[in-house]
């Protein structure tokens, strides 16, 4: 008999059962989803307090069936999405990408399976594009965009929105304001919600590009909003930063976040058109001079600062030959294989850091001896030093 049958046939709950076994009823309700096999002690003491209704092979036998099936059901469902992402299916794209922002852990391990079936594709450029609210980020990611079209790529574009909770928010403006491209065959334009916590932007955004790289889309933008922090998670996540600026004064004018210019390897003064020509050749002409006092962030590389005007669609080749000069000359001194590379250890560690802080916030807060510590802490009875020590040893014991 299953456990889940006994504890109900026999009116125990697993709070008691749990308690009888000297587990916690977190691990309990794991063996009785099946999420979890008990070690073979547990499975002894299981088969004692149920005098014998509940033997080892209601855990492994049903256990092996059911993984059996799961197993063959997800490995179908593997190869197909796989096969719709490499043919470039749209409607496969999307619907990955919403496994990729699923919370469900199903989902996730379905994500993880089709990502270790997608080759990895170094042929790509990730760019990223930052600048402070109504710059022209997403009217200038339509004009390359559509340019980027007419010469035969394939565009696609993340713009991540931390401020916002779920797919909402300015996104549907930014749709709307890159009215072409979104309608463009091959254009891929898609929000990337943040939940307002940076985690999870990065591993989000990572794996999206993966997908997006995997359907056949030669260039990635990732738009992002220069004044928060998410910026230094997308450049950990591109080959190229670029930061637009308005032609005005200084960065602090502009409203900029400290520091974020410092990552910029190409910076763009946008809206050089009308009567702005003129400020915008100073404020190039400025942070050129600033530039050379500053120096260079990556190795062989010489930030420039150039000009476009988004709307008109001008000095939009000239931001491209930079591009492709710059990716040409990485490639070269093989930094652009370094950089991925040391990107996808950072993203690993970002992984596992999310992975952990899910584990603390979702089950452990609720268990009645990590209440109790808190409470100590609360009434200043225990130290937090103490305390977090106590909650870790715990969390470990448990393997939570
Ligand atoms: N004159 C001029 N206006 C521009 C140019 N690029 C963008 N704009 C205008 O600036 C406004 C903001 O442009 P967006 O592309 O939405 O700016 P954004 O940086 O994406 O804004 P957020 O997504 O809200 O951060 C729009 O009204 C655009 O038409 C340009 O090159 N020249
Ligand atoms: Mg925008």
């Amino acid at each position: 008999m299953r456990l889940k049958e006994y504890l109900k046939l026999n009116k125990i709950t697993n709070k008691q059962f749990s308690k009888e076994l000297g587990i916690s009823p977190v691990s309990l309700s794991r063996y009785i989803s099946g999420e979890r096999i008990p070690e073979k002690d547990i499975v002894l003491k299981i088969l004692k307090q149920t005098d014998g209704s509940v033997s080892p092979n209601d855990f492994y036998y049903l256990k092996k069936n059911e993984q059996a099936n799961d197993f063959i059901e997800t490995l179908k469902l593997v190869n197909y999405t796989c096969k719709e992402l490499k043919s470039g299916s749209k409607k496969a794209l999307a619907k990955t990408i919403t496994l990729v922002e699923s919370k469900l852990k199903k989902d996730k391990a379905l994500v993880q399976k089709i990502l270790e079936n997608l080759n990895v594709n170094n042929n790509t450029v990730r760019i990223g594009v930052t600048g402070v609210p109504g710059v022209g980020k997403s009217t200038f990611i339509e004009s390359i965009g559509l340019f980027l079209i007419k010469k035969g790529l394939k565009v696609a574009v993340l713009a991540i929105d931390p401020s916002s909770k779920e797919s909402g928010g300015s996104i549907l403006g930014d749709k709307t304001r890159m009215e072409k491209l979104s309608v463009n065959p091959f254009a891929f334009i898609r929000p990337s919600p943040s939940d307002g916590h940076l985690g999870g932007v990065a591993k989000k955004t990572h794996e999206s590009i993966l997908c997006l790289e995997a359907a056949g889309y030669n260039v990635i933008f990732i738009e992002t909003m220069g004044v928060g922090q998410a910026e230094t998670a997308v450049y950990d996540m591109v080959d190229i930063f670029l930061v637009l600026l308005l032609p005005s004064g200084g960065d602090e004018l502009q409203g900029i976040k400290k520091g974020i210019i410092e990552l910029a390897d190409l910076i763009v003064v946008n809206k050089a058109d009308n009567d702005l020509i003129k400020v915008a050749e100073i404020t190039q002409r400025e942070y050129k001079n600033a530039l050379q006092i500053t120096g260079k962030p990556r190795e062989n590389h010489l930030i420039d600062v150039l000009m476009c005007s988004s709307l008109k669609s001008k000095g939009i080749q000239e931001i491209w030959s930079f591009i492709v000069e710059f990716v040409k000359k990485q490639k070269d001194n093989k930094n652009f294989y370094k950089n991925r590379e040391s990107q996808q250890t950072k993203w690993m560690w970002n992984s596992v850091r999310n992975a952990v802080n899910e584990l603390i916030t979702k089950d452990i807060t609720k268990e009645k001896f990590v209440l109790q510590i808190q409470e100590k802490v609360r009434k200043k009875n225990l130290s937090i030093f103490k305390a977090s020590q106590l909650i870790c040893d715990f969390f470990i014991k448990n393997k939570f």
